[in-house]
């Protein structure tokens, strides 16, 4: 089952982060889509239950962002 989960993220500043942040959410194995909000501060993530906050935050940071869980 795909649950629809929002997260803030925090450090972003342009589009170009926008896009950062959106290609390390959906990079994800069980993300099927993340909708990122520069204005909002926020991503609306689409995924598999198994898919753990930690997995998220972890690719958030990779990319060089903080995901709120
Ligand atoms: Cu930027």
């Amino acid at each position: 089952m795909v649950t629809q989960t929002k997260y803030k993220i925090e450090g972003m500043t342009c589009d170009h982060c926008v896009h950062h942040v959106t290609q390390a959410l959906e990079t994800v194995e069980g993300v099927s889509s993340a909708k990122v909000s520069l204005k909002k501060e926020e991503a609306v993530v689409k995924a598999e239950e198994g898919v753990s906050v930690e997995t998220l935050k972890a690719a958030v940071a990779e990319a060089g962002y903080s995901l709120v869980g």
